[in-house]
């Protein structure tokens, strides 16, 4: 068993609503597939905003090395978080009602000099790499998860080598 199996979260997964799940929902599939020890649960900056800062000050102390924020619309989830953790922050773009994830994207991407936050895609591509990424970095300090996300990486290789067109 690799280091990140072990019990402890060492990832951890926050959503602004549980209208966001279906977007997180594959952050959360990947963990389990590379059997990452995880937690997931909704956080609100603007309806919760006492408990998103309980839960970013204890972040470190309680072993996370990464965590995933995903929120929609006027998205200031991932960067409130960053701004009371140095525990990395991932942002994943929820796609809204009215812009699709672009007002999402704009406000997760633009976090002024010096609190960073790692923005990726809209939706459901951003969700699975946020946790590729998290795997990633877990991965700098674990051989046996570098193998296996090495792993991955061949299959779609392999698998895009395959690819044909038709005739
Ligand atoms: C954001 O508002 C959430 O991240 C969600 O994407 C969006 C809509 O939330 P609900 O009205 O569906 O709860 O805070």
């Amino acid at each position: 068993m690799s280091d990140a199996q072990a019990g402890t979260p060492l990832v951890g997964v926050v959503m602004g609503s549980s209208s966001d799940w279906e977007v997180m929902q594959h952050a959360v599939a990947m963990l389990k597939d590379f059997g990452i020890a995880h937690e997931a649960q909704v956080i609100s900056a603007h309806r919760m905003p006492d408990q998103m800062f309980a839960y970013a000050e204890s972040a470190r102390s309680r072993g996370l090395r990464a965590i995933i924020a995903g929120a929609g619309g006027a998205a200031h989830l991932p960067g409130m978080l960053a701004a009371k953790t140095i525990v990395p922050v991932l942002g994943v773009p929820v796609p809204s009602k009215y812009l699709r994830g672009e007002d999402s994207l704009l406000s997760i991407v633009q976090m002024p000099k010096g609190i960073p936050v790692s923005t990726f895609a809209i939706g459901e591509a951003g969700a699975a790499n946020a946790a590729l990424t998290a795997i990633a970095i877990l991965a700098t300090t674990d051989d046996q998860l570098a193998a296996r996300l090495q792993e991955f990486r061949s299959r779609q290789t392999q698998a895009a080598l395959a690819m044909t067109l038709p005739a």
